[in-house]
């Protein structure tokens, strides 16, 4: 495939995978995750490798999410599709076959994470089997500010990592959290200095590889076995996400945000209530 969005690289028995838009805070395009998707089968085929790592160009962000840039009223629109099928698939879709083929893949998936961990960006260390941040990195869902949502893995597979009330904090407030209060939360596994993020991270794969791999895919296939109901979950958010992202409150959330003001939802809000007095039938 030709690798234009991330950097794919293996040695060592591992394949590490380098979102590569730094001048964009690593955000996410259709042709970004297609990549990633290619890259992830390409790491599962590959019998020498034994751990995978997930990481974003430069030192202020791992990922931030959907392009905001590119978004319109209904969705994500890109030209660069490259080649194949997955490229043209909506990016919320390509998203989820993402997140499902990191719980999937046979092989711990370690995310390293260099500075914002923002939005569909965060849902992606989130998924990640193991994390390792930088002293520097910083944690945060921003979707119902700026007109998004995962309501799939994103929130109900978080809880779980994070507890019912932290992970409602999380996405109801959108606030961000250091890489301390990450660790104090359970949401990331170590904070080390930014000089040494790779050192650290290198050092988890080497105790990865040096154990069985066919116990390791056991026990990963076991860990996800508990919530993979979730999956069924993110199918649904996902119909309700593309619908969603067709109406002004959606829209308005995006335009906020690339305008650098606050949302105004209050139009929203009182649209929700009529719909809910004439029980949604006005335009029928
Ligand atoms: C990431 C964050 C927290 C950074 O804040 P700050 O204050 O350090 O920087 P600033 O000025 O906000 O951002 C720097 C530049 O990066 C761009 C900004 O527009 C800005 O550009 P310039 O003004 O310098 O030209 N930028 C930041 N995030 C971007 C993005 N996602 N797409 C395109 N450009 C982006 C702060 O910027 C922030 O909160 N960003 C919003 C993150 C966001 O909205 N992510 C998408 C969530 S939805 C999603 O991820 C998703 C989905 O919709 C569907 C399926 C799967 C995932």
């Amino acid at each position: 495939m030709d690798l234009r969005e991330i950097v794919y690289e293996k040695y060592n028995q591992r394949a590490k995978i380098t979102i590569n838009r730094p001048h964009k805070l690593n955000a996410l395009t259709p042709r970004t995750l297609a990549e990633m998707l290619w890259a992830l089968e390409d790491a599962w085929a590959d019998d020498d490798v034994g751990a995978v790592i997930l990481t974003g160009a430069g030192d202020r962000a791992f990922c931030v999410g959907g392009d905001q840039s590119i978004r319109e009223k209904g969705g994500y629109t890109y030209d660069d599709v490259g080649d194949g099928p997955l490229a043209r698939m909506p990016l919320p879709t390509l998203h989820s076959l993402l997140l499902q083929t990191i719980r999937n893949i046979p092989k711990p998936v370690v995310a390293m994470v260099n500075g914002y961990a923002i939005g569909g960006g965060h849902v992606l260390h989130v998924v990640c089997d193991l994390t390792v941040a930088s002293e520097t990195a910083r944690f945060g869902q921003v979707g119902p500010r700026v007109g998004s949502f995962d309501a799939g893995y994103g929130s109900a597979y978080l809880a779980r990592v994070v507890g019912e009330k932290k992970a409602r904090e999380i996405w109801f407030l959108c606030e961000q959290y250091s890489a301390q209060e990450a660790l104090e939360m359970g949401l990331v596994n170590w904070v080390v200095p930014p000089q040494r993020l790779v050192e650290k991270t290198e050092a988890v794969c080497d105790a990865l590889i040096a154990k069985s791999p066919t116990a390791l895919a056991a026990l990963k296939a076991s860990f996800n076995a508990d919530s993979d109901s979730v999956w069924g979950i993110h199918q649904v958010a996902g119909v309700a996400l593309n619908l969603y992202y067709g109406t002004d409150e959606a829209l308005e959330g995006r335009n906020a945000f690339l305008e650098k003001r606050a949302p105004n939802f209050r139009a929203a809000r009182r649209s929700r209530t009529q719909e809910q007095k004439s029980g949604g039938n006005d335009d029928v």
